[in-house]
């Protein structure tokens, strides 16, 4: 186990984290139709951007930004309940920066590159001497401290969070090849077949999306980048591999972030952008010792705390036992008469008598009707289901009536009860 050295003061004290969040995540399909991806629930109490926004807090990050643009509105309104505790009279800071035309009228965010560009006035003012870019839609936990202090001492200008994946899922990413010394020799964005690792043909250097910068580096780059009619003014598709070629961009490995001082965090990281990654990284955690731990104290996922009634399971009328085997109970649920197992129950959900969900994942406020039968669902927001309604059981009467994925997961919303014809 490796023992962080003895820095005089952490580099994140002078680091400001910058989240983007405003992206669309379209291959969540129906769940992100009235929500960005980063404002999606996961984990019983959290949404996603909790987590990089925890990633930031407990690496000592706290100056924090984050860009929104895409239906922002839950993102907004999750982020004023839950991350309202910095102190500016301590210097500390949390702006919410939607794309609000500031610099053009004509203009949202073009780009990543441009949700960063559009608001340096704002980021000045809080004067850091470091901008760590993250993105808002991954689940994973990590100590941006140590990125930090690579980057410093590497004196690289650019450094970029990596992790080793198959070579065929690195098509969605920006994948690079480095030296003996991690230096970065090339960086393709999402290229149609992936170069591999040399030695480790079938495994790619993949881009997380996370970048350190010192932070007048990087607004000289955004103000060359803007200056380029040919840019699409995207970090991954323009100012790292201009880096790559013109100055020095260094490689940061995910799992020498992992490290604490007295004892590690898991390498866990998921981007959970489809339904089946989604619902079986949310399913994962009711594994008996899951890959992710929610329990870490030393590592905790801050999320909004509501004012609710512990969770409930009460014998019904019939004296029919609820109860719940492996799975995640959220305050203000009540689950009457009724069985959940190997599910997620998110904050406020009420399960009837004689009703039984299976591998569900049933985000916040859902009613499920007396005797109801679910099997590998994922319930939105606010969804009633009718009393005995079946799910899970006839794929082809499901692929009609919900969205169905390829592993046959089905997906319900609020619309799709609303036109079912029982
Ligand atoms: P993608 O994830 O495809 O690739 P992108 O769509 O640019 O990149 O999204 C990055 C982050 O920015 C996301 O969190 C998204 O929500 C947010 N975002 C997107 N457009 C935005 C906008 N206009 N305003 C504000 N926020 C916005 C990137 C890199 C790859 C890398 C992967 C890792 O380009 O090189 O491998 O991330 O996931
Ligand atoms: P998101 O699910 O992204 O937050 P909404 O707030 O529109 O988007 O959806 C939340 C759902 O949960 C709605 O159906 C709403 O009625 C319900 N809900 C939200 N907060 C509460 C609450 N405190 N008590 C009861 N229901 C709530």
């Amino acid at each position: 186990m490796a023992m962080k050295e003895t820095y005089s003061q952490p580099l994140a004290r002078d680091a400001m984290a910058y989240v983007l969040a405003g992206g669309r995540g379209s291959r969540l399909l129906e769940l992100t139709d009235r929500r960005a991806k980063p404002a999606v629930y996961f984990g019983g109490v959290s949404r996603i951007i909790d987590f990089a926004l925890s990633n930031a807090i407990n690496s000592g990050i706290r100056r924090i930004g984050v860009a929104t643009q895409y239906k922002a509105h839950s993102l907004i309104r999750h982020m004023q309940r839950a991350w309202n505790f910095m102190r500016p009279e301590r210097n500390e800071s949390f702006d919410i920066l939607p794309a609000s035309q500031r610099v053009s009228e004509s203009q949202w965010y073009e780009g990543t590159a441009d949700a960063v560009f559009q608001n340096i006035d704002i980021i000045q003012a809080h004067a850091p001497k470091y901008m760590i870019i993250l993105a808002g839609d991954h689940v994973y936990k990590m100590d941006y401290e140590l990125m930090l202090r690579q980057h410093v001492e590497s004196g690289a200008d650019v450094t970029v969070g990596c992790l080793v994946v198959p070579r065929m899922e690195a098509t969605g990413f920006g994948v690079m090849h480095v030296d003996k010394s991690d230096r970065i020799t090339a960086f393709v964005e999402k290229p149609k077949d992936p170069p591999g690792i040399p030695g480790q043909e079938d495994m790619a250097l993949a881009s997380m999306g996370i970048y350190v910068f010192e932070t007048e580096f990087l607004f000289d780059q955004l103000r060359r980048d803007a200056a380029d009619p040919d840019s699409k003014r995207d970090f991954g598709g323009d100012i790292i591999p201009w880096i790559v070629e013109n100055g020095k961009a260094q490689a940061h490995r995910f799992t020498d972030s992992c490290i604490r001082a007295a004892d590690e965090i898991e390498e866990y990281w998921r981007d959970v952008g489809t339904l089946d990654a989604y619902f079986e990284a949310n399913l994962d955690l009711t594994d008996t010792v899951p890959k992710l731990n929610l329990y870490d104290r030393d590592w905790p996922i801050w999320t909004d705390q509501i004012v609710a009634a512990p969770a409930k399971f009460v014998h019904d009328e019939d004296g029919r036992r609820g109860h719940a085997i492996s799975s995640l109970i959220s305050q203000d649920c009540i689950v009457s008469g009724a069985l959940a197992k190997k599910s997620l129950l998110f904050t406020g959900v009420k399960m009837g008598s004689f009703s039984r969900v299976e591998r569900g994942v049933i985000l916040p406020y859902c009613n499920i009707g007396r005797g109801a039968r679910l099997t590998n669902v994922i319930l939105d927001s606010g969804v009633r289901i009718p009393e005995g309604l079946v799910v899970g059981e006839d794929p082809e009467l499901d692929a009609r009536r919900f969205r169905r994925s390829e592993k046959g997961v089905c997906l319900i919303t609020k619309p799709m009860i609303e036109k079912l014809d029982l």
